[in-house]
């Protein structure tokens, strides 16, 4: 029996006092006194070490604390003092381990040694590094590069990352996907085909000049909180904020910034003006509403002669398809607007005019946009949006897609990509005087598919924790363990390393926050934030693993025991001082790296040219353009009780890694198997507050996907609508069900039936419903923990 949730209505606002005790509890739980330490007084200043969190902006001129309760815990979790020790892995068995939680996996520390897994004990034995990486080595010689996947999760720093792509390209293989596969991949394909860039242009500075926020589909309150700052100061200059979100999301109502006094008195600042439940997947509809009414209003304006409503002079001269577009939204009728959005014709009409009495708007977005089947062309609508009105490429006004992982966006900058087109492939051939392969590599959709098929043979994962962050769990894992190799490079034990393939190697390496000396001295690394700006990061603990090797180096012993000698490449001397290996980035990309050494510790990190905040459109056609959305507009199909669900991430996580069961924010406490539901459609299925309940995923394609036993939480989420948690319900998610375009897994839409559990005593004999008969059938292992 799973642990009941305590659910209780959380009416406090984001920040404040709670926040102060959520990170407090933890660092008691970790046995990390690190909040008298200096550490985190470090925390993303210049000089200082990026947090290892969220990707948010970090301001030149930072707060005495520039950190915020996630920050705090992830510092926290990543620099406790426990260790993850051979005589740990001699005492369980990886069939043991598979029944413990995520959170009891990396709740036992940091991996301190290099293990080898040993088939016939079923245990993890410590070796040598040098012998790993010669057996590693032996082993992708024997393997085909293109059965190899070389997956990155988005931490790594862009030192890394870059030495990683370069060793996989020399081994001959582009199958890079990273994180960003299943998160903003999306962005970096819809971008580049609108606005000829793959990622956001506002800056920092473009919060202080904005005079209108739009806001879809990020939860800002947990998952980059120091977002939150700007957010706040914007309110309280009178910026509109208008935000759009089935859930109503504490931080995005109000705010109290935790580290100042006044305002913990005096409860905080409202941070939405509006706030609109759209029905999940309905953004794109509510952006023809809106577009539908500053366009009309245009057409009124043109007609009395008044002052046109839309840029005019912009749309002429930088844009193309405005005409389609316009054509398009005065054709739908609002009946169909509201049935696919969710929302009243009047809510559209507010949220447009306030949009109309701006001169410059910031769109942000993020997953709620992005993991959905349409999310391309409704990150396109948005684009569509703000061109309306020239809200690109001026101050306080853009595009700004939060990323999520603290470095994602930088690694596909500095070629962790499996589309060649995006990497400088003939670049690097000069550079390095070697044929780089040119075929296009796995995403990771593909590279699931390739697992299933049992094409792909080897994984490399620079962090991460694959097997528990993809769909289509109860087959993936299985298939997994049929890989002929698997190495993982990792802090943290997790899930992807206790499902081994035949031969196994688990490679412990240093954290961000840690001193990482090499033969020149303790070296910096690097990062890019969601704005596109880089910042230096400096190590400022003791290891507390002292055989880890730093990710450079772990990459460099995997190279030079793979690869054939290169005299164009001096992986030791990259490791004995990490300079130059970004001298040797800026060699590769000398536009956007200029005088990258001298300038990494700028403070506010130095931006990378990006045409389009010049107004610059490095499209096929040298326009931004406006597209017309096909399928992302159709209203929902009136279904015979099928939900939508959206799987979604809590307070207490930082994806894969469960710090707690608690997600304060939205009152759930204590377990994380739940599912939201609105009242009226709990009663319409004659369910009650606490009742737990099977889903069954709607899929027809002979797979079953079931999740039993979550407890039903009445919840102001629009109806039809349904909301768990991310990873315990990946399950559910077909690996065929992403985004076109971008094989982003569609995770805030899985398509579910719901059946009320039956207690095990009432199953023999009598009425079985069908929800009985599938209660004990399709949990996988872990499912049945975390009753600690
Ligand atoms: N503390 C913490 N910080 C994190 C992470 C973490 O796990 N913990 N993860 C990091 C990573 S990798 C990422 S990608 C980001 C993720 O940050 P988010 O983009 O906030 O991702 P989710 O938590 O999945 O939440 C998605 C939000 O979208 C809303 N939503 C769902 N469907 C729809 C829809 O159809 N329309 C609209 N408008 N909204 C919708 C949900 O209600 C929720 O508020 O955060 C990063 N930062
Ligand atoms: N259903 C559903 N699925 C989702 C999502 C969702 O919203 N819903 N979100 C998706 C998104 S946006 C993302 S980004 C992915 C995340 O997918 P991943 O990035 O693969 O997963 P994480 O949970 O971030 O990985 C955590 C592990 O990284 C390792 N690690 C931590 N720090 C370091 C480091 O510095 N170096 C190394 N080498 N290893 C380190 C630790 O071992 C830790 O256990 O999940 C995706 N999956
Ligand atoms: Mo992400």
């Amino acid at each position: 029996m799973r642990q009941k949730a305590k659910v209780e209505n959380y009416d406090a606002p984001a920040g404040g006092w709670g926040s102060l005790n959520a990170v407090v509890h933890i660092l008691t739980q970790e046995e990390v006194a690190i909040l008298g330490s200096e550490i985190l007084l470090k925390q993303n200043k210049p000089g200082g070490f990026m947090c290892v969190s969220c990707s948010w902006a970090k301001p030149a001129s930072p707060h005495p604390f520039e950190f915020c309760e996630n920050g705090a815990k992830a510092t926290a979790w990543e620099i406790m003092g426990k260790t993850v020790t051979p005589e740990f892995f001699a005492q369980h068995t990886l069939t043991e381990l598979r029944f413990w939680s995520d959170h009891q996996l990396e709740e036992q520390g940091r991996l301190a040694n290099p293990m080898r897994y040993d088939p016939a004990s079923d245990k993890y034995v410590a070796v040598d590094w040098r012998e790993a990486f010669r057996e590693i080595g032996a082993e992708l010689n024997k393997l085909d590069p293109h059965s190899v996947i070389m997956y990155t999760s988005g931490r790594a720093s862009l030192e890394a990352s870059y030495m990683y792509q370069l060793f996989g390209r020399m081994y001959g293989t582009n199958n890079f996907p990273d994180s960003s596969n299943m998160c903003h991949e999306t962005t970096s394909v819809a971008l580049p085909q609108v606005i000829g860039v793959p990622v956001g242009t506002v800056q920092l500075k473009d919060f202080s000049d904005t005079d209108c926020i739009f806001f879809f589909g990020h939860n800002t309150t947990t998952n980059a909180p120091r977002m939150l700052h700007p957010l706040q100061e914007a309110a309280q200059r009178g910026v509109p904020i208008v935000t759009f979100n089935p859930l109503r999301e504490r931080g995005l109502e109000r705010f109290v910034n935790p580290q100042n006094p006044l305002q913990m008195i005096a409860g905080g600042t409202r941070i939405s003006t509006q706030y609109h439940q759209v029905r999940v997947g309905g953004d794109a509809a509510a952006i023809v509403g809106i577009c539908k009414c500053v366009i009309e209003s245009d057409d009124l304006a043109q007609a009395n002669g008044s002052p046109r409503v839309v840029d005019a002079e912009f749309i002429a001269q930088h844009t193309s398809g405005f005409d389609e577009f316009a054509a398009f939204c005065r054709a739908q009728d609002w009946e169909a607007i509201e049935r696919a959005s969710g929302l009243t014709r009047a809510a559209m009409i507010d949220a447009a005019n306030v949009y109309m009495a701006a001169n410059a708007v910031i769109a942000n977005y993020g997953m709620g946009v992005t993991q959905h089947k349409h999310g391309v062309e409704t990150a396109k609508m948005i684009v569509n949006l703000l061109l309306l009105r020239g809200n690109i490429g001026k101050p306080g006004a853009g595009i700004s897609p939060i990323r999520g992982h603290s470095n994602v966006q930088g690694q596909r900058t500095v070629g962790i990509s499996e589309k060649t087109k995006l990497v400088p492939l003939d670049r690097l051939a000069e550079l390095y005087g070697f044929e780089p392969p040119r075929w296009d590599g796995l995403s990771t959709v593909d590279a699931c598919e390739g697992i299933l098929k049992g094409e792909v043979r080897g994984f490399v994962s620079l962090g991460g924790n694959f097997v528990r962050a993809i769909p289509e769990r109860s087959l993936m894992e299985p298939a997994w363990s049929g890989l002929r190799l698997s190495v993982q490079i990792a802090t943290k034990l997790n899930r992807s390393h206790i499902v081994p393939g035949e031969v196994t190697y688990l490679l412990p390496c240093l954290g961000r926050i840690e001193i990482d000396e090499q033969a020149s001295g303790a070296q910096a690394v690097s990062m890019e934030d969601s704005t596109a700006c880089i910042h230096g990061s400096r190590g400022q603990r003791k290891p507390v693993a002292e055989h880890a090797l730093s990710e450079p180096a772990i990459i460099a012993g995997l190279a030079k025991a793979t690869l054939k000698a290169n005299s164009k490449v001096d992986w030791d001397g990259w490791v004995a001082d990490y300079s130059r290996v970004r001298d040797a980035i800026e060699h590769t990309y000398p536009d956007q790296f200029k005088e990258f050494n001298k300038r990494m510790f700028e403070p506010g990190g130095f931006p990378r040219p990006l045409a389009a905040r010049e107004r610059k459109w490095k499209t096929p056609n040298g326009k931004a353009n406006f597209t017309v959305p096909k399928a992302a507009f159709a209203p929902p199909k009136e279904s015979d009780g099928v939900y939508e669900l959206m799987t979604m991430r809590a307070d207490g996580q930082f994806n894969t890694t469960i710090y707690t069961e608690d997600d304060r924010f939205r009152g759930v406490q204590g377990s994380r198997y739940v599912v939201l539901m609105n009242p009226a459609d709990m009663e319409a299925d004659g369910l009650k507050s606490g009742d737990t309940v099977t889903l069954v995923t709607e899929a027809n394609d002979g797979v079953e996907r079931s999740l039993s036993e979550l407890q039903v939480v009445p919840y102001d989420i629009p109806r039809r609508s349904l909301a768990g948690y991310y990873p315990e319900c990946n399950g559910l998610i077909p690996l065929w069900h992403y985004a076109e375009g971008s094989k982003v897994p569609a995770a805030k839409s899985v398509p579910v039936r719901l059946f009320k559990d039956v207690p095990p005593e009432l199953i023999e004999g009598g009425e079985m419903p069908i929800s009985a008969s599938r209660h004990h059938s399709s949990e996988t292992s872990d499912e049945i923990e975390d009753d600690q």
